[in-house]
């Protein structure tokens, strides 16, 4: 086993074009270290992307899948990258990790595809994790934070780009901050999320749901939505606030900035201050205690002034504008932008570089929540990745349709496999 640390070698790489959960093409990869440990991996893929995300290489021949097929992609885990690896001795995943990205080239992982590179980087983590005879938990590096069990975010109301409803702001998310347990944590969002059903139907509305499982009514005012959560965290019997199920947006404003600078929320313009004094009102009014993505990801001065406003109170996250990478995470923290950071594989596109970004949070202070996207696979690295690296938080959709339930489901497994973890925020 101690043989397997020190040195290995990738036997077979090989990838495939399968369906995400929003019926988009994407990667699967399948890896396999000489001596037959064997893995695969799922690429996640978001709707409501930050510019300056790694590239996620679509082929854009409209004759299939209207031009979001992955073909090169695969093609490049099976040519170029497996060429690359095979064969040769690695100590570690950080090296491979560094020499895909040397091969790629760019600064963005555009000529490989970071769809490419993560789907490899993640398929060797679990088959290292599993040579080990580890479970992947246990083996993913940490950098400070020892491990443990992450409060679930549980998305149960969508809007934005992840439904066809009038509401602007993206995600409402109940977090069971105050549960006592993983399993406690995940009954509480199951049983607000029932509750927030039987609400919805009662009044009338849809209950049918976004792309991350929560429900997408006919709603277009944030506040009638908080109204409506609050009732149903009371509802299920359980206490609104942070001793109990405290309630975190992720409003993903870049996607409703106007070009002039404005924000457009239920027909109004709202300046940058307008927006941080709506924030300011939310938070009086109701249990709010994380904001991601307040404004947008150009609104640099305004993300200054929110941060200065409501920083002290308030976990303020980056996503959109910290896209997981780590240059770009330091230049924020200089500049007293947020508190808190987003963390996606794919925005970044290694593994390593997603830990580099933790790790430079956590130095700064900075909190940090691990995420899907809203186009997922059943994979559930990132229940592992959240527990791993002891963060106290992960955001996976609602406690609704399997590739969202996979994590949560796997959040339970580690728990009961390893009782002596601690829950919740660090
Ligand atoms: C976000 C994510 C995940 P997307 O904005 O935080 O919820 O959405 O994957 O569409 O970028
Ligand atoms: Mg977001």
């Amino acid at each position: 086993m101690r043989k397997d640390l020190m040195s290995f070698t990738i036997a077979h790489l090989s990838a495939l074009e399968i369906l995400d959960s929003r019926s988009r093409p994407t990667l699967q990869v399948a890896l396999e270290l000489k001596g037959g440990v064997a893995a695969i991996a799922g690429v996640p893929s978001g709707a409501s992307t930050g510019t300056r995300e790694a590239v996620e290489l679509r082929d854009g021949d409209q004759a299939r899948y209207s031009g979001q097929g992955v073909l090169g992609a695969v093609n490049n885990v099976k040519g170029e990258i497996a060429e690359h690896l095979i064969g040769r001795d690695f100590t570690s995943l950080a090296e491979v990790d560094a020499a895909m990205k040397e091969l790629d080239g760019t600064e963005n992982k555009a000529r490989l595809g970071a769809n490419a590179i993560v789907g490899v980087s993640m398929a060797l983590a679990r088959a290292l994790a599993a040579a080990e005879g580890k479970p992947l938990y246990a083996w993913l590096p940490g950098f400070g934070q020892s491990p443990r069990l992450p409060v679930p975010c549980f998305n149960v109301l969508n809007g934005g780009a992840h439904a066809p409803n009038p509401l602007d702001f993206q995600e409402f998310m109940v977090c069971p901050l105050g549960a006592p347990s993983m399993a406690e944590a995940v009954r509480a969002g199951a049983e607000v999320y029932a509750a927030l059903k039987k609400r919805l139907a009662a009044d009338g509305h849809s209950t049918g749901l976004g792309d991350e499982g929560g429900f997408a009514p006919n709603l277009a005012e944030p506040e009638e939505v908080l109204t409506m959560i609050v009732a149903a965290i009371t509802d299920a019997g359980y206490t609104p606030g942070t001793d109990g199920v405290a309630i975190a947006l992720d409003p993903a404003a870049s996607e409703f900035r106007q070009s002039d600078g404005t924000y457009r929320v239920n027909g109004q313009s709202l300046s940058s201050d307008d927006m941080i004094e709506r924030y300011a009102a939310m938070v009086e009014a109701y249990p709010i205690w994380s904001i991601e993505d307040g404004l947008g990801e150009d609104d640099h001065d305004g993300w200054q002034r929110l941060t200065a406003r409501l920083g002290e109170r308030l976990q303020l996250m980056g996503d959109d504008n910290f896209c997981t990478n780590p240059a770009i995470i330091s230049a924020a923290i200089a500049d007293g932008i947020a508190n808190s950071s987003l963390i996606k594989l794919n925005q970044i596109g290694t593994v390593t570089e997603t830990l580099e970004a933790m790790a430079i949070c956590h130095r700064a202070g900075y909190t940090q929540m691990v995420s899907h996207r809203s186009g997922e696979t059943p994979d559930t690295f990132i229940a592992d990745l959240a527990v791993a690296s002891g963060c106290g938080q992960l955001k996976t959709g609602a406690p609704a349709r399997g590739e969202r339930v996979a994590k949560y489901n796997r959040l339970m497994e580690i728990a009961a496999s390893s009782p002596d973890l601690p829950f919740g925020r660090s």
